[in-house]
């Protein structure tokens, strides 16, 4: 039976193998496809990315330690209406020791440009699926806790006593991906 996670809710994982998997369905009439990008951000005890690599999206698909696999980009939403439109595949007994947390973000793409926000956007969700057998094992639903935002920390995966913990973070913030990047790498960036 799955746990429909509130805003702010731990849950134990007790699950080696996963798949995050991200929805979300554009309103009609923007004028624009709506393009939601879903990553991850592999930070350690200072809260920093060890290397690039560690930010996991669809432009880098596997982190170095091959816990994460992003399955690619879905430019429009429209993939599913009832399913995941991007995922990423995590094994946590792969995760470099250095790692912490992982933290699922997900952008607009262009959302600046498009003029687009969450409060245009339907059904958005981050779920945890058991990879074993295809079971849901947790949900949360954004709803209507978000309008003005671009970008939303949807939620993070943390050690604590050697156990990995799941957290519905919500937390919401107008900004873009290159924000995200500047936020948690410090090192210089390759272009
Ligand atoms: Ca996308
Ligand atoms: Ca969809």
């Amino acid at each position: 039976m799955a746990i429909n996670l509130q805003k702010g809710q731990k849950i134990d994982i007790g699950l080696t193998k996963m798949s995050v998997g991200l929805g979300w369905n554009p309103n009609e009439g923007t004028g624009h496809n709506f393009d939601l990008d879903a990553s991850a951000f592999m930070i350690d005890s200072n809260r920093l990315i060890p290397t690039e690599a560690f930010f996991v999206f669809y432009g880098n698909t596997d982190s170095p330690d091959m816990a994460l696999h992003h399955t690619g980009d879905d430019p429009t939403g429209g993939n599913s209406a009832e399913g995941d439109d991007e995922t990423i595949q995590v094994d946590l007994s792969k995760v470099d020791n250095k790692i912490t947390e992982i933290l699922f973000v997900v952008t607009i793409h262009d959302a600046v440009l498009r003029k687009q926000n969450y409060g245009q956007v339907r059904n958005s969700y981050i779920r945890i699926v058991d990879d074993s057998n295809g079971q849901e094992v947790a949900k949360y639903e954004l709803g209507e806790d978000f309008s003005i935002e671009t970008a939303v920390e949807f939620g993070r995966l943390y050690k604590k006593d050697a156990q990995w913990k799941f957290e519905a973070s919500g937390i919401g913030y107008k900004e873009d991906l290159g924000f995200f990047v500047s936020k948690y790498y410090k090192g210089e960036v390759i272009k």
